[in-house]
């Protein structure tokens, strides 16, 4: 990736600075394209994405988990785990919590502790699907008693945000049911709005909601909030407050998910990302290590919007949800980082005016041609750029492989043994 000088043809002068690894002929393309180096360098360096403190314990399938040597038990060694990420990529300061995963008893402590590690605690995550009580549902249970603990459950997440200082409550809920006739369905959709009208009013102010939604799994036959338009629905009876939550792995084999992100955000109510990659069903996998012209696309749908002053463009919660089963964990955290910022890089480099005049003179494959030149344009020798600029290594997995991180913790936590079921269960 270290410029080669022979690659540099000597008569064209490079047209903005030139670092060690972008090659004037990078520069050339890139201003073609309307994008200075600096003005590319200063998008990426805004841009930020949260990681999750359930992607550095163990976790795995339901058949079984396998434990990794040094792996997080709790909530302290998953944000020391998350302060080596945000060392090596300065782009993941913020970490989603779950409780009652991580259920502690002096939030204000660990708000400390996070910020003496140069992380912020971000989106608290209620979980609303492993108590006995829910085996018909949290919020949209038939008996009111239930429904009431899974209420209550989310205002204590809202106090723990209010104590750590996070504006989000990122909300998924497993509700549904396996057979038809099982409970009525509609009267579900109701105690589902009830519910999360009470939420909604314990909300203070500045504090958003974010309504992510599944098309099946745990429920089989009718899951409550299985698509984005429930939840756009939800969120706009709601409030401003209110928004949705895009999980990539949870829709249906060959829906267009860029085409979702391009509704919510001209309707103003994209309240932000879990981004996971998927081949069959929600596999958790790295981000963009199975379709990454899939998540160029979701991309090129924000910039573009972006491009536009879309406002909601700005209120945009990036986050990663993984689960890690036979990955190592950190490295697979980072990787997921590298993958997101390279989507988010071809996306940058879309000639936007040229597409917008390719488009409206139905040239359908020079339109086209505009996304794949972005696509297939390697952006590695940008980041790298980017990263030694911020002071970083231009790898961030070698980085930290060479850090001994694993290693030291591997010796110094207890070992735990394998188990199945999630964390927690
Ligand atoms: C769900 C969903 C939620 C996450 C849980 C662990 O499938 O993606 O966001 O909190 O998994
Ligand atoms: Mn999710
Ligand atoms: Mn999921």
């Amino acid at each position: 990736m270290r410029r080669g000088n022979r690659s540099i043809p000597a008569q064209k002068p490079a047209i903005v600075r030139q670092g060690e690894y972008v090659s004037s002929e990078i520069e050339n393309r890139l201003q073609g394209r309307g994008v200075t180096l600096d003005g590319f360098i200063a998008a990426m360096q805004q841009f930020s994405i949260e990681t999750p403190s359930w992607g550095y314990g163990d976790s795995g399938t339901r058949f079984k988990v396998f434990h990794w040597p040094g792996a997080a038990s709790h909530l302290r060694e998953k944000l020391a785990d998350a302060a080596q990420v945000q060392r090596v990529t300065g782009a993941c300061p913020g970490v989603a919590i779950h409780i009652p995963w991580d259920r502690e008893d002096d939030w204000r402590a660990v708000k400390e502790y996070a910020s003496q590690i140069g992380l912020r605690i971000g989106a608290v995550n209620p979980n609303l699907f492993q108590d006995d009580a829910y085996r018909f549902g949290s919020l949209c249970h038939f008996d009111k008693a239930i429904r009431q603990r899974a209420i209550e459950h989310i205002i204590e997440c809202i106090h723990i945000a209010q104590e750590v200082g996070s504006g989000v409550i990122s909300l998924w809920l497993a509700d549904g049911t396996n057979y038809p006739g099982q409970d009525d369905l509609r009267r579900r959709r109701r105690r589902l709005l009830e519910s999360l009208q009470t939420v909604y009013a314990a909300l203070p102010a500045g504090m958003r909601l974010l309504i992510e939604y599944k098309f099946f799994e745990p429920a089989f036959y009718a899951t409550d909030l299985p698509d984005w338009g429930t939840s756009l629905l939800m969120a706009q009876k709601l409030g401003p407050q209110a928004d949705v939550l895009v999980d990539t792995g949870h829709h249906p084999q060959g829906t267009n998910i860029a085409q979702i992100v391009a509704q919510l955000l001209d309707e103003g109510r994209l309240g932000g990302f879990h981004f996971n990659d998927r081949r069959y069903a929600d596999d958790d996998l790295i981000v963009g290590s199975q379709n990454p012209f899939e998540l160029f696309c979701i991309f090129n749908e924000i910039v573009s919007a972006g491009a536009e002053g879309n406002a909601n463009v700005g209120r945009i919660e990036y986050m990663i949800d993984q689960s890690h089963n036979i990955e190592p964990k950190i490295e697979a955290m980072i990787q997921s980082v590298i993958n997101v910022q390279t989507a988010y890089a071809k996306a940058l480099l879309v000639d936007r005016t040229a597409l917008r005049e390719a488009q409206e003179a139905g040239d359908v494959l020079g339109a086209y041609r505009m996304l794949q030149a972005a696509f297939e344009t390697d952006v590695r020798p940008l980041l790298s750029e980017f990263r030694v600029r911020q002071g970083r290594d231009p790898d961030p997995v070698a980085a930290f492989r060479a850090s001994g991180y694993v290693e030291r913790v591997a010796r110094e936590r207890p070992a735990s043994a394998g188990s199945s079921g999630y964390p927690g269960a």
